[in-house]
């Protein structure tokens, strides 16, 4: 079915199972993520706007949405305490869940569409691409700051909503797997691209290795870092809210840090056909850094720090190998809206794999300078 009649179909259910106020006006959709569906939900209430932010939640995706969502609960909750503590606005600054009139955090409609209803932020906005230094860093402060709010969560009481998800190791044997299977039968049209993530191989282990050997911590993490999950206020282009929390889980801070880059350090979109316009930012990179340990640096060992760089290129390995993997899978995980489109990404994602490559020592010496100018010794 499209998505504008699932939709409409559901109103009425929604209506009947969730306590919104008012009048339903409008449903609008968001189309930032590639996951789940997004609606706004537009209600008049006694002559006053009141909005929801109501989404379809992928479950071929997340196979365990329950357990998804208890972790958002917790995750939200505490959030919203560490918000009011620092003299802030719960209501924009973090997202709440808003319960079905059975209790339940989500409703499940008579077509098995597992639905579930946060506040709408006011006055605030996403961004597709970083237009200016100035809102990456902001976008680097308010993941800085997420984290630093998330430390004392217990993690352990956390469930893994996406297994192994950012272990790049177990991400190249799915890959593998992938390339072996070829459901779609397109992996002979893609033997160069295979081939640039099995030269890559080794850098798949490092970090899991680390922390396998107790060299770096394991934390509560978003793990899914992109310019796009950050809410900006209209007026201060502060970064004020961290949203889709679903792969909130325990991981490594080097995960946030490094997917932050792969998207936001890019002078060009992710699925921009024009490989002559992407590259990693030096500036971009130097800005997100500054804000990012100017946020969480205290609190960053020096492994975390040592393995900034090396973090951004191997997500964005992963993440391009994902692309990969996906398209000949034949697109069954990331939403596509043509037939190349995970090939478009990958190439995207292989093309700054290369270019961080060749600007290693650039960014080392970026993090070097950075943590001087903040007074950060490590
Ligand atoms: C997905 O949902 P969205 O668009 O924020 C994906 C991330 C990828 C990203 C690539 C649960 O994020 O892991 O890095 O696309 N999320 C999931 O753009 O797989
Ligand atoms: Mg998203």
């Amino acid at each position: 079915m499209n998505e504008m009649s699932e939709k409409i179909n559901a109103a009425n259910e929604l209506l009947e199972a969730f306590e919104f106020e008012g009048e339903l006006k409008n449903i609008s959709q968001l189309h930032d993520g590639h996951i789940n569906n997004t609606y706004v939900f537009d209600f008049e209430d006694n002559g006053r706007l009141r909005r929801y932010l109501v989404q379809i939640l992928n479950t071929y995706v997340f196979k365990k949405p329950d357990e998804l969502m208890n972790n958002v609960v917790g995750v939200t909750r505490h959030l919203r305490k560490a918000v009011i503590a620092n003299g802030g606005d719960p209501e924009r600054e973090c997202l709440t869940v808003y319960p079905a009139k059975d209790g339940k955090p989500y409703h499940i409609d008579s077509e098995g569409n597992f639905w579930r209803c946060y506040n709408f932020i006011s006055d605030a906005h996403s961004c597709q691409s970083v237009d200016s230094p100035e809102v990456f860093f902001n976008a680097a402060k308010a993941f800085g700051k997420f984290q630093q709010m998330l430390a004392d969560y217990p993690g352990e009481t956390l469930s893994e909503t996406i297994p192994n998800f950012h272990n790049t190791e177990s991400r190249f044997a799915d890959f593998k797997k992938a390339v072996a299977d070829n459901l779609s039968g397109r992996a002979d049209s893609v033997r160069e691209e295979i081939a640039f993530v099995c030269e890559r191989e080794a850098d798949c282990s490092v970090l899991v290795d680390l922390l396998k050997a107790g060299e770096l911590p394991l934390r509560v993490t978003h793990n899914d870092t992109k310019l796009n999950n950050v809410m900006f206020d209209n007026k201060s282009n502060e970064g004020i809210c961290v949203v889709d929390l679903d792969t909130v889980m325990p991981g490594l801070s080097l995960y946030d840090f490094g997917d932050s880059i792969r998207f936001g350090a890019s002078t060009a979109s992710e699925d921009e056909k024009d490989l002559s316009k992407v590259s990693m930012s030096l500036e971009l990179f130097r800005a997100y850094t500054l804000g990012y340990l100017s946020a969480a640096g205290e609190s960053l060992t020096a492994k975390e720090i040592e393995y900034l760089p090396f973090s951004s290129k191997l997500m964005t390995l992963e993440c391009g190998m994902r692309f990969l993997g996906d398209y000949i899978n034949g697109d069954v995980y990331f939403k596509t809206a043509y037939p190349e489109h995970n090939l478009d990404r990958c190439h995207t994602q292989f093309v700054l794999v290369a270019d961080m490559e060749k600007k290693m020592d650039e960014m080392k010496k970026i993090v070097a300078d950075c943590c001087k100018e903040l007074g950060i010794e490590k």
